[in-house]
């Protein structure tokens, strides 16, 4: 399918903002959505809306059997060996604090060690500063290239037989970089630790395997990935899932009431208190059938190209500088900038005025910021729908930024 013919199947594309069309380069907030996801969820809430796993009614046994159905696609898609292993969340910062609160407050003990990285999003920061705080763990983080990837030596020299969990991002939302997961899980596990990936911004863009990583946990949101908002994954291995206590408790995921005690379901419910995300994770699978038609590789492929030309064009506008690796090699599609001393809330607000839509801030990334000496950055991100021509009205609108600016300054 080529790229023109993706774009029509997102109806919010096909409209003018402040009098021009639409340029819309902040995928890494959120993805917009395809027709097919739209209408999905449309039709579940026109022909089969109803409670799923209770009572036995025509209407609730095809809730059910959609929700599971999604439950399916989400296994196939990251490859998971059984559904038992696929968790229906909120998003990648429930799932990220679920193994928290979950897995590593009954693991942890006073003297462990949790390691991250320096270009962690605040969902994979904090989270595990709480475990610290609550068990006593420390918390230790990989240092940064002067590029902004991780070293495996960095890694080898951070990770101790101490550390009972590294958790890292598979591409950060802020450098772009890709980061060696598979190889940073083998190193966890000869050190007897276990290896959560935050996947918010890799599952949308790249084929995940997670037998092959290896990984313990994989966290990932379904906005990010043209379903609608509200629905995440976790994925966790079976025997680590089972060994752990649900945080939520409540409808749906019990066994046995008692006065005093009550029992479990088995997975993945007993991690699925109260009515689900039935909608939303009907939408996944949607999002799910609808990457797969287009081929994470070829969503991958054009992403890659996008940011190599938007590199290679953003670099010459006067005054630019570019965060993170310029090899495009080593990235996913996402540029994040600065002009000068111009702020980049500006640089957004004078963007927005042609139409084209880019994040300004932090990125929840306050750590990263620091290491990158900068209090905020601009971020345009591509996603499957994005045109060699967005890229080219982007180098437009910041020249005509600076232009601005300069004339102001
Ligand atoms: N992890 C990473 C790497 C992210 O980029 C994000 C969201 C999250 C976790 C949290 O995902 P959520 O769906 O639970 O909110 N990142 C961004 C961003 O870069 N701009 O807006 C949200």
């Amino acid at each position: 399918m080529n790229v023109l013919d993706i774009r029509r199947q997102f109806p919010i594309l096909d409209q003018e903002v402040n009098g021009n069309p639409l340029v819309y380069l902040d995928s890494s907030a959120t993805s917009q959505k395809p027709i097919q996801v739209i209408e999905t969820v449309e039709r579940y809430y026109k022909e089969i809306n109803s409670n799923v796993h209770r009572g036995v009614h025509t209407l609730g046994t095809r809730a059910t059997d959609a929700y599971e159905g999604a439950r399916e696609k989400v296994r196939k898609f990251i490859n998971a060996k059984s559904t038992q292993e696929v968790i229906f969340t909120r998003g990648t910062t429930t799932s990220l604090n679920t193994v928290a609160a979950s897995y590593a407050d009954a693991n942890l003990n006073a003297g462990d060690e949790i390691v991250i990285t320096y270009m962690e999003h605040h969902s994979n920061i904090i989270p595990w500063q709480q475990v610290a705080k609550r068990t006593g763990a420390v918390l230790k983080y990989i240092p940064l290239q002067e590029d902004g990837t991780i070293s495996l030596e960095d890694v080898k020299a951070t990770v101790t037989p101490n550390t009972r969990i590294v958790s890292v991002m598979q591409v950060s939302n802020v450098l772009g970089v890709i980061n060696p997961v598979k190889e940073i899980a083998k190193i966890a596990h000869e050190n007897g630790a276990i290896m959560v990936v935050d996947g918010a911004q890799s599952a949308p863009h790249m084929k995940i395997d997670v037998q092959d990583l290896d990984c313990d946990f994989l966290a990932f949101s379904g906005h990010k990935m043209c379903a609608p908002t509200g629905i995440g994954v976790l994925y966790g291995k079976k025997h680590l899932l089972e060994k752990m206590e649900p945080i939520e408790f409540g409808g749906e995921m019990i066994d046995f009431v008692h006065l005093q005690e009550s029992t479990w379901k088995e997975l993945p419910w007993k991690f699925e208190a109260g009515t689900p995300i039935i909608a939303g994770a009907i939408g996944l699978g949607a999002a799910i059938d609808f990457l797969n038609e287009i081929g994470l590789d070829n969503i991958a492929e054009h992403e890659h190209k996008l940011a190599a030309y938007a590199l290679e064009k953003m670099s010459s506008v006067p005054g630019m500088t570019i965060y993170g690796p310029l090899d495009a090699a080593k990235r996913a599609g996402l540029v994040t900038f600065n002009i000068s001393d111009v702020h980049p809330h500006d640089v957004a607000t004078v963007l927005d005025a042609e139409g084209i839509a880019v994040r300004a801030g932090h990125h929840c990334a306050q750590p990263l910021m620091k290491w990158l000496r900068a209090s905020a950055t601009a971020r345009a991100s591509f996603y499957l729908y994005n045109t060699e021509d967005d890229i080219d009205k982007l180098v437009e609108g910041l020249v005509k930024t600076k232009e601005y600016f300069s004339d102001v300054f």
